[in-house]
């Protein structure tokens, strides 16, 4: 075995991929939701149906929630769930979009007794993250403004800046706020957190418990996301991802299927940097919705595609590429990068697995075991996910 495959199969190894909850409840578009059979009825199955991702993968080793699409009487009983299924809570996400008191915004609206509707909920999200272990509080705002004039966008950045800076008093140590940006929609004139400047200006402001989430789905069609996983890095402010995929708008699909190059791209930023462990403290996480596909059949491939998009960014030759890029030679510094990508890194995984003592193929594993139908036949009534529902 070379040292770069030893090396690949020790980075994979260590790698988390933080799995949505509302990836396992029925989802849609804004024509219409189909309603799969066997879906969770509350956040307990939801994480059962998570820990099966995990049991067949070995990298999903955590679950990301979404209040108050998850909300629960007693969360350190959803923690304990969650370890006796071989998994823990992860990141807290937090929902001001969902409410119709929110329409002109939430955290940026103009009316403080709104503000202070939203702020509260961001702070009964960091309580829930004191219940449950989690260390990251994940914020998305719907807010913006449909037409010009509608409200001052300087004075909505204030606004939004006064309750960030409350929000983040509250965490604790070990806490951190991370702060995601969508470039549009549900505003389509401006948006409060349109792009990576706008967070990371105010995570900046805020202090080093603030950092910036990039949400792959969330760019301007053509934007080098990796170019901004670059900048972020270096300036210490890349707090985590939503991978999924796009061709379109905010499509959430499985991560991987349109554009793997991309996803290669972005690791190789990350691989080249060395920050794929979890002491590197970046949030792996998964945002997508599953709206025709099966869904703990499409989590188990998503987490898939990372994977393989990790092993060929790991198996680049880095000595080749600096030597290749040191002499100016553009050429041989593709072929190095193009190389790698490549590689069938399939039979690499599949060895990985056996060795971890899984099976070598995840998604006929899970097939196998007849949990899919065991769900259906159990659970009547399934949740809806909460997006598009
Ligand atoms: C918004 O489009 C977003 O990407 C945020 O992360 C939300 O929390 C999430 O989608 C819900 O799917
Ligand atoms: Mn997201
Ligand atoms: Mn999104």
């Amino acid at each position: 075995m070379s040292d770069r495959t030893t090396y690949a199969k020790q980075v994979l190894t260590s790698q988390n991929i933080e799995l949505p909850s509302w990836a396992f409840g029925n989802s849609g578009t804004r024509f219409k939701v189909f309603a799969q059979q066997g879906v969770p009825r509350d956040p307990f199955e939801k994480i059962s149906d998570a820990a099966q991702v995990h049991r067949h993968t070995g990298t999903a080793g955590s679950v990301a929630l979404h209040i108050p699409w998850d909300k629960v009487e007693d969360y350190a009983a959803l923690a304990a769930h969650a370890a006796e299924q071989g998994v823990r809570i992860g990141t807290i996400n937090s929902n001001t979009f969902q409410d119709d008191d929110y329409m002109l915004g939430s955290v940026c609206h103009p009316d403080a007794g709104v503000r202070r509707k939203a702020t509260d909920h961001l702070l009964e999200c960091v309580d829930i993250m004191d219940a449950t272990g989690s260390n990251d509080l994940k914020l998305w705002f719907a807010d913006g403004t449909n037409y010009p004039g509608q409200d001052s966008i300087a004075d909505r950045q204030d606004r939004l800046a006064e309750v960030l800076a409350e929000v983040y008093a509250r965490l604790g140590d070990d806490q951190r706020l991370l702060l995601e940006y969508k470039l549009f929609e549900p505003s389509f004139y401006t948006t409060d957190v349109p792009d990576w400047g706008t967070a990371y200006a105010h995570c900046l402001k805020l202090g080093p418990k603030a950092q910036v989430v990039i949400d792959t789905g969330h760019h301007a069609p053509g934007t080098n996301i990796e170019f901004i996983v670059a900048i972020l890095l270096r300036e210490g402010k890349l707090g985590g991802f939503d991978f999924n995929s796009r061709f379109y708008a905010d499509d959430d699909l499985m991560v991987g299927s349109a554009d793997p190059f991309q996803l290669f791209r972005i690791l190789h930023e990350l691989v080249s940097k060395d920050v794929l462990g979890p002491e590197s403290g970046i949030a792996y996480m998964l945002d997508q919705c599953h709206n025709i596909e099966a869904k703990i059949p499409g989590q188990i491939r998503s987490v898939m595609n990372v994977q393989e998009a990790t092993a060929k960014a790991l198996l680049i030759d880095r000595e080749a590429l600096a030597a290749a890029q040191a002499a100016g030679d553009v050429l041989a510094a593709n072929a190095v990068l193009m190389d790698a990508y490549n590689t069938d890194v399939r039979p690499l995984l599949a060895e990985l697995r056996v060795e971890q003592g899984l099976d070598a193929d995840p998604m006929a594993a899970y097939a196998a075991t007849g949990y899919g139908a065991g769900i259906i036949a159990a659970r009547k009534d399934g949740q809806a996910a909460g997006w598009g529902a």
